[in-house]
């Protein structure tokens, strides 16, 4: 049997990281942004070079909310809609594609294999791009996505522990993994754990929670990551600050050396 083809979204975000060293992915909850707010948003998005819009929330509940931003997102823009679930409410056939991801370290089944299971049917139905992500919640913080999430959070100052839970990602078939410290947290994830899971693995590294400075981009980027994630960065509506943290993820990563 062939195997299945990867598709555009995820060929256009491995393009992104092959040709700008890494991308910056912009992630708006539809909890916070009504269509309107959004709408000029995402063209600025756009015009500085993000690479895509992820749409979810921790505690998302109203599909509606999800599918309006979605419908309005693409109507304004070329940039890709990847959701971003926090589970069921989250998955909608609006989007171009989803991040079929796995709560790696969560303690509870349901946001392991649960909440995906139960999805798997609707992203058949809505010929939604699936990209199988590896989500792995990291370090002390008391976010919404640790509560939800009911995670384990790996220690910050625990390097090895994040890369094998990254490397158990890679081996289970997930082709990107995902290192989050937690919308608005004040430690994003530490250069030490993104260095060593970017030793480990072969597939993409993503970051985010608490990256709020063009500096903090450069340093995760420096460290390896492939891929920014900002949220909180874009609800404070300081676009000019926005715009520098993408410019700061799209400039070549020197400090990695490739
Ligand atoms: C949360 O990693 C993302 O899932 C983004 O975090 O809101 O802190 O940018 P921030």
């Amino acid at each position: 049997m062939p195997l299945p083809s990867l598709g555009k979204v995820e060929r256009r975000l491995l393009d992104g990281i092959a040709n700008n060293g890494a991308i910056h992915l912009a992630l708006l909850d539809p909890e916070e942004f009504d269509p309107e707010r959004a709408s000029s948003i995402v063209k600025a998005l756009e015009r500085a070079g993000s690479a895509a819009v992820m749409l979810g929330g921790s505690t998302v509940s109203m599909p509606s909310q999800v599918s309006d931003l979605a419908k309005r997102i693409r109507a304004e823009s070329d940039l890709p809609v990847i959701l971003f679930p926090n589970g069921l409410a989250g998955v909608v056939g609006e989007a171009d594609a989803i991040f079929f991801m796995s709560l790696m370290n969560s303690t509870n089944p349901y946001y392991i294999v649960g909440a995906q299971a139960l999805a798997a049917p609707l992203v058949k139905r809505f010929g939604l791009e699936a990209i199988p992500m590896g989500y792995i919640i990291v370090g002390g913080a008391q976010t919404s996505v640790s509560f939800i999430g009911q995670a384990n959070p790996i220690p910050q100052d625990k390097p090895d522990i994040a890369a094998m839970y990254a490397l158990a990602a890679q081996y289970m078939g997930m082709r990107f993994v995902y290192l989050e410290a937690g919308s608005g947290s004040r430690e994003p994830v530490k250069p030490e754990v993104i260095r060593r899971v970017k030793e480990a693995v072969d597939i993409p590294v993503i970051v985010g929670g608490g990256i709020s400075t063009p500096e903090l981009a450069q340093r995760a980027v420096g460290a390896g990551a492939d891929a920014i994630v900002t949220g909180t960065a874009i609800e404070g509506s300081d676009m000019g600050m926005v715009v520098k943290i993408i410019g700061a993820v799209r400039r070549d990563r020197g400090l990695k050396g490739g």
